[in-house]
């Protein structure tokens, strides 16, 4: 369906950069200028009263919007499986390397966008894609790397952080990347994630081995099950101490209101710059019955129904991804 520009009133989008640098697009091409911004799950789980003069992008499609854009594989499979016409939705959705460079693509012919914001376009794909080939590259003191790292840097407060997405939003549309990048705001948002990069890298030290199976130290595994708090864990940092080693995966417990659990969680990617079409982390976990995901990345989960159980388990099920991942490598 034909997307009217005066049909809505806001702009709901993914709290991340290519969420930020999407609203500005479509701000500039309708001139709202209310925004809201979230994450994938409280769409799902319905956290937000959204309406037919709202626009979503880069988050899944919600039966309550007006008009949607998006880039990601999974929610387009969810409006097959839930039998929701995509022709029926005003807007677009395209398997690019990010939602601004759908945005882009559906309206580049009727508007004529600025240079400024074009240049962002680029940096959302390069960012939303992961597009590195090493720890070096994700870490560089570069507009695409600066401007992610001070989104992705953590806030308290939950106001501060809407507030500061907001007026990114707004800036977008004004300042190139560089003179962005300048910004006071900006600089400090970027140092201070950088700092919790330098910790997490320490912290993850100890809690790295590889399987006795795994001769070439092909896995990282980063277990975190001995730790009795729940820590955020970079994963990429890995291989900035196993720079040769091809996947990380990550084991942990499942916390419930800020108390640990015996379930497990996996999560699972390839390293950088790794590229073996044979490799699918995805079927991995789908084979084994507890996760999916996609070739590069997955995630999985598994109940644990005596605690006495919990390492034979864990031992066992690590055992028999190995097992799993040296059989794709080989074939
Ligand atoms: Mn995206």
């Amino acid at each position: 369906m034909e997307f009217n520009k005066d049909n809505y009133k806001r702009i709901v989008s993914h709290n991340d950069l290519d969420g930020v640098i999407s609203s500005s697009l479509l701000s500039s091409i309708t001139g709202i200028k209310q925004f809201l911004f979230t994450g994938p799950t409280n769409i799902i789980n319905k956290k937000h009263v959204l309406l037919e003069t709202d626009i979503i992008c880069d988050l899944p499609y919600s039966t309550c919007c007006g008009a949607w854009f998006d880039h990601h594989t999974g929610n387009l499979e969810d409006l097959n499986y839930r039998k929701i016409d995509i022709t029926s939705i005003p807007g677009s959705f395209s398997e690019q390397d990010s939602c601004a460079r759908v945005i882009y693509n559906y309206f580049k012919d009727k508007i004529s966008f600025s240079d400024i914001l074009k240049s962002y376009i680029d940096i959302a794909d390069e960012v939303d894609s992961f597009k590195y080939d090493s720890p070096l590259e994700w870490l560089a003191e570069k507009p695409s790397r600066i401007l992610d790292f001070a989104i992705k840097d953590k806030c308290d407060d939950l106001n501060k952080k809407i507030v500061f997405l907001n007026r990114l939003t707004n800036l977008i549309k004004e300042l190139t990347p560089q003179k962005l990048c300048e910004m006071k705001e900006i600089k400090s948002k970027d140092s201070s994630y950088r700092a919790f990069i330098k910790h997490n890298l320490e912290m993850i030290k100890p809690i790295i081995y590889f399987l006795k199976e795994d001769v070439n130290n092909e896995i990282v595994i980063i277990d975190q099950t001995r730790l009795r708090f729940q820590n955020a864990i970079l994963r990429p940092l890995a291989f900035i101490h196993y720079p040769r080693s091809l996947a990380v995966l990550v084991i942990s417990n499942k916390f419930q209101n800020k108390s640990k659990k015996a379930d497990l969680l996996l999560s699972f990617s390839l390293g950088f710059g790794v590229k073996d079409d044979k490799i699918d982390l995805g079927e991995i976990f789908r084979t084994l019955n507890i996760g999916d995901g996609h070739k590069g990345a997955a995630s999985a989960s598994f109940v644990i129904y005596d605690k006495k159980d919990a390492m034979k388990m864990k031992e066992s099920i690590l055992r028999e991804i190995f097992i799993l991942w040296q059989k794709q490598r080989v074939i």
